[in-house]
């Protein structure tokens, strides 16, 4: 999953039931990080590798509430 922020807001993004890999953060290859929430900074992109192994709904959100009443977040259907 890649993530581009185009605002100047921090968003703790958390992926429920699964772990993820951080790949880049901010143009910064990383690997061996694993994780289930990260910070995405302003204007920062980030990239994470996860295997989908827990099947059914997923929720993937930000963790700053006023974010998710406006619509940050998504349900992945995992199979
Ligand atoms: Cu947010």
């Amino acid at each position: 999953m890649r993530l581009r922020n185009a605002s100047d807001d921090i968003h703790p993004l958390h992926l429920h039931r699964h772990t993820f890999e951080l790949t880049h953060i901010a143009g910064t290859p990383t690997r061996g990080l694993r994780k289930d929430v990260v910070m995405l900074g302003g204007y920062q992109t980030l990239a994470f590798d996860f295997t989908a192994d827990q099947p059914g709904l997923s929720l993937f959100h930000c963790h700053q509430q006023l974010h998710m009443d406006y619509g940050f977040m998504i349900l992945l259907r995992c199979s």
